[in-house]
């Protein structure tokens, strides 16, 4: 089952000089591909409608503040189960928690800067996607 999904490289992951090294990982998986790419300082407005599930929460403005600290990579990534499949690539939310082998388990090790964003479902896969590249979707 062929799938499209949204994945952000988030500020830390370009600060630190990791893009090559997960674009690596992503495109070293058996006919996924990237079909879409954007290097990308995200605004506010656009950081409120791609996070809006979490505003309220404590951790909320200090994410935005971090998310739009610097530029980071958006892309759509397309191929079979890859909606599931990056998640498991990226691993759970907490990098400590996270294991061995996962972006956020080797990488990571605070839960805000943990790297990547990769959408969840396939009903958020469509909204985000919609949000990032709206002339490609
Ligand atoms: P996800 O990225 O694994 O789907 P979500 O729960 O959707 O995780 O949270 C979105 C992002 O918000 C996380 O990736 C992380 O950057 C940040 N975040 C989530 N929970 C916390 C927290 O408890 N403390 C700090 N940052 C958090
Ligand atoms: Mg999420």
């Amino acid at each position: 089952m062929s799938q499209r999904t949204l994945v952000l490289l988030k500020p830390d992951a370009v600060r630190r000089g990791l893009v090559g090294e997960i674009i690596g990982r992503i495109e070293s998986k058996a006919g996924w591909k990237i079909s879409a790419l954007e290097l990308r300082t995200l605004d506010r407005p656009l950081l409120e409608t791609h996070y809006a599930e979490h505003e309220g929460q404590p951790f909320y403005e200090p994410l935005m503040t971090f998310m739009s600290s610097g530029p980071s990579v958006a892309m759509v990534v397309e191929g079979e189960r890859v909606i599931e499949g990056l998640r498991t690539m990226a691993g759970p939310t907490d990098p400590i928690a996270a294991a061995p082998g996962s972006i956020r388990g080797d990488f990571g090790t605070i839960v805000r800067e943990n790297l990547i964003h990769a959408s969840d479902s396939e009903e958020s896969a469509e909204r985000e996607m919609k949000i990032f590249f709206p002339n490609f979707v």
